[in-house]
C-alpha cells in the first residue's frame, strides 16, 4: 500500500513502496509484513529505505503533525525535541517480559510469562492497534551490514519517531534486505504505540497506552512491544534486541552480548590499549566513552557507549564490536565541564526528548552549564524560571544522536571484525564500601566481581531514585535468560580465551563519598588517572596490593599530577572495611540464593574465599 501524496520520480521506486527484492528470505518477510498489516489493520504501510530524502520527509510530517519541534537550525541545525507523554519516560521493567517456554529458563531476575499466554494477551491488543497509522517496515542491522559478529533484524512499527530513532541507532536500509533475501537469519520485532484512530480523530503529540507489554520470545527470537513510545521500550534493536534477545543468540553461539562502553585508550608513546565498560544506565557509560583525559600525552577514541558484543576469537583473544551506529544518552549531566565531547556531538542532526526548549528556540537541560536560563519551557511544556525549585528537563530525558558525529570516534568504530580487548571494567554508583578500583586476580574472580556489582537506582527505569539494587554485570534488565545460567555462560567464554591474553578485569567506582558526604574522587576526565594504573598493571610496571576483595593500587602509583586529593581522602577510596564486606557477601549469598542451586560451583568458591580471606584480614 503506497503511503505518499508526493510524486515520485519516474526512476526511483515510490515513497515506501517495498523494494524490488527478489529472494526465498524476501517471500517470507513480505508474508510476515502481510500478516500484521492484518491483524494490525493499519491505514497505509511504509517500507523504510533508510534514505536521507526519506528522514527528512517523515521528521517534516511529524512536525506538520505537532509530535516534534524543530529547533532554531541557528543553534541546532536538524534538530527536533520530542516531548514524551509524562507517563512514558523511561524503561517500565515491571512490564517486561520473557516469555520462554521453561520458566527457569526466564529466572528470577525476569518476570516471566508463558508464551502461549502471553500470545493470547498480546494478540487482542494489537488486533487494529495501527487503524488510522502507517505500518513502517524498518530492516535493520546491528553491527556493519554483512559483518562477522552482526546481526540483522525487522521492527514494525507505527511509531514515526522510532522510525527516526532506529535511523540513527542502526543501519538501515536495502542492502539489509538484500541480506534477508539471500537466506540470512533476521529477528522479528514488532511495535505499536497501542493508539489506534477512529476515522477523522484528532492524533495527539505522544500516542502512547497506559497499558504496555515489552515481551521477549528467546525460543524464536522475537520482540512484541506494545503501548509505549520510549526509547528502551520502542527501539527494540536495543535494549530488547542487541541485549535481551541477543544475549539468548550469544549463549547459543558461545559469544557475549553486554551493556557496555567501548575505547580505545592510546598512552604517550601512542601504544593502543581496548577496554570494555559495564555499569547500569546513567551511572556515566556515554561519558567514560568520551573521556577526555585529564593526564597529558593520554587520548581516549570513542567506539561505544551502551551495548558491546564479545566474541573469542582464534588468536584466544576476546574481540569486541558495538552493534549500534548512534547515541542514546541521558541529557541532565551532560556540559562542558563534564563531558564536552558529547556536547560537541550534538552541534545538530539530533533528537531530543523531554528535555528544556529555550526562548531562541534551543535547548538546555541541568548540567548543560552551570547557570540556568532565566526562562524556558519545561519538559511538558510550561513555563519554567529558576525559582520553580524543580528540574526543567526530565531526568532521564534523552539525546539520540549519529555516532559518527563524535569527534573523538574511533577512524575504524565500524570495523566488521572489531577490536580486541584487554580490559574489561565492571562499575556501579555506590557511596560506600567499593574502592575506585580493584583488580580481580583472575577470569574466575572477575565473573565473580561482574556477578556482585549493585548500584544505587537512577532515574533511567521506574523505581526509587538512590535505592541500591544487585545489577549483576549491570544486565539486570537486559539478560534475556537465567542469570545464573548467564553466571556460568561468562565462565565458559573465559575458557576458550587464552590464558595470557584474556581481557584483565576489573571493578571501579567513580562514586564513592566520604562521611561528610562529599564525593572523594573528581571523576570524570580524571577517570584516565584510573585507567592509567589499569594499564600500567596490564603491562606489568605497578605492583598491587592484596586485599580481602582483589589487587588495589599503592596509592603513590597513581598519576595525581595537577589534581588535589588528600590522602585521607585516598585512603578513605581505597578502604576495605570486613565488617561491610562481610555483610557484602552476606547479601551475596541471599542473592545467589534466589537462583535455586544454578549458580555455578566456581562462584560459589569464590565467595567462600572471599569470607575467609575477610575473617583473617
Ligand atoms: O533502555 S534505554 O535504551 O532506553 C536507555 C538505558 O536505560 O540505558
Ligand atoms: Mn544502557
Amino acid at each position: 500500500i503506497p503511503f505518499s501524496s508526493a510524486q515520485p520520480a519516474p526512476t526511483t521506486p515510490a515513497f515506501g513502496a517495498r523494494p524490488e527484492i527478489a529472494g526465498a528470505g524476501m517471500t517470507a518477510l513480505v508474508e510476515w509484513v502481510e500478516e500484521l498489516a492484518a491483524l494490525t489493520e493499519p491505514a497505509a504501510v511504509h517500507w523504510v529505505d533508510g534514505s536521507r530524502a526519506e528522514n527528512e520527509a517523515l521528521l517534516r510530517a511529524m512536525v506538520d503533525e505537532g509530535k516534534l519541534i524543530k529547533l532554531n537550525p541557528e543553534w541546532r541545525p536538524g534538530s527536533y525535541l520530542a516531548r514524551s507523554h509524562p507517563s512514558d519516560v523511561a524503561r517500565t521493567e515491571a512490564r517486561t517480559f520473557i516469555a520462554s517456554e521453561n520458566e527457569q529458563d526466564a529466572g528470577p531476575t525476569n518476570n516471566w510469562i508463558a508464551p502461549t499466554e502471553i500470545r493470547g494477551i498480546l494478540n487482542p491488543l494489537f488486533q487494529g492497534s495501527m487503524r488510522g497509522r502507517t505500518m513502517y517496515v524498518v530492516p535493520f542491522s546491528m553491527g556493519p551490514v554483512g559483518g562477522p559478529l552482526s546481526h540483522i533484524g525487522v521492527q514494525v512499527t507505527d511509531s514515526p519517531y522510532a522510525v527516526t530513532s532506529i535511523g540513527i541507532m542502526t543501519r538501515v536500509g536495502a542492502d539489509v534486505l538484500r541480506e534477508i533475501a539471500g537466506g540470512a537469519h533476521w529477528v522479528k520485532t514488532v511495535h505499536s504505540v497501542g493508539a489506534p484512530l477512529a476515522p477523522g480523530q484528532q492524533d495527539v503529540a505522544w500516542p502512547c497506552n497506559d497499558e504496555k507489554y515489552i515481551v521477549h520470545f528467546p525460543d524464536t527470537l522475537e520482540v512484541w512491544s506494545y503501548g509505549s513510545g520510549y526509547g528502551g521500550n520502542a527501539i527494540l534493536a536495543k535494549k530488547c534486541f542487541a541485549l535481551r534477545i541477543a544475549s539468548v543468540i550469544g549463549r547459543d553461539e558461545g559469544w557475549l552480548a553486554e551493556h557496555m562502553l567501548l575505547i580505545r585508550v592510546i598512552d604517550p608513546r601512542g601504544k593502543a590499549y581496548h577496554v570494555a565498560a559495564a555499569f547500569p544506565s546513567a551511572c556515566g557509560k556515554t561519558n567514560l566513552a568520551m573521556l577526555r583525559p585529564t593526564i597529558p600525552g593520554w587520548r581516549v577514541e570513542t567506539l561505544g557507549d551502551d551495548i558491546a558484543w564479545l566474541r573469542p576469537g582464534e588468536d584466544g583473544r576476546l574481540w569486541a564490536i558495538n552493534p549500534e551506529a548512534g547515541f542514546f544518552g541521558v541529557a541532565p549531566g551532560t556540559g562542558e565541564s563534564t563531558n564536552v565531547t558529547a556536547v560537541e556531538t550534538l552541534w545538530g542532526n539530533t533528537i531530543f526528548t523531554n528535555v528544556a526548549l529555550r526562548p531562541d528556540g534551543d535547548v538546555w537541560w541541568e548540567g548543560l552549564t552551570d547557570e540556568p536560563p532565566a526562562h524556558l519551557t519545561d519538559w511538558e511544556g510550561n513555563p519554567w524560571t529558576p525559582a520553580m525549585g524543580r528540574p526543567a528537563a526530565h531526568p532521564n530525558s534523552r539525546f539520540t544522536v549519529s555516532a559518527a558525529q563524535c569527534p573523538q570516534i574511533a577512524d575504524d568504530w565500524d570495523a566488521p571484525q572489531g577490536v580486541p580487548l584487554d580490559a574489561i571494567l565492571f562499575g556501579g554508583r555506590r557511596a560506600t564500601n567499593v574502592p575506585l578500583v580493584v583488580e580481580a586476580t583472575d577470569w574466575t574472580h572477575g565473573v565473580f566481581m561482574g556477578s556482585n556489582i549493585s548500584s544505587e537506582r537512577t532515574a533511567a527505569a521506574e523505581g526509587t531514585v538512590g535505592e541500591l539494587r544487585r545489577d549483576p554485570f549491570a544486565m539486570l534488565p537486559f539478560c534475556g535468560y537465567n542469570m545464573a545460567d548467564y553466571f556460568g555462560h561468562w565462565l565458559k567464554v573465559g575458557q576458550k580465551l587464552r590464558f595470557d591474553r584474556a581481557p584483565r578485569v576489573f571493578q571501579v567506582n567513580w562514586f564513592r563519598k566520604g562521611a561528610d558526604g562529599r564525593f572523594l574522587w573528581p571523576g570524570f576526565g580524571d577517570n584516565s588517572r584510573v585507567v592509567d594504573w589499569i594499564i600500567r598493571r596490564i603491562e606489568g610496571q605497578v605492583p598491587a596490593v592484596d586485599s580481602p576483595i582483589g589487587r588495589l593500587p599503592r596509592t603513590e602509583d597513581l598519576n595525581l599530577e595537577g589534581i588535589d586529593v588528600p590522602q585521607a581522602d585516598l585512603d578513605e577510596l581505597f578502604a576495605i572495611d570486613p565488617v561491610s564486606w562481610t555483610r557484602e557477601a552476606d547479601l551475596t549469598e541471599e542473592f545467589y540464593s534466589t537462583f535455586d542451586g544454578r549458580v555455578p560451583a566456581a562462584l560459589q568458591a569464590e565467595l567462600a574465599a572471599l569470607r575467609y580471606r575477610l575473617k583473617v584480614a
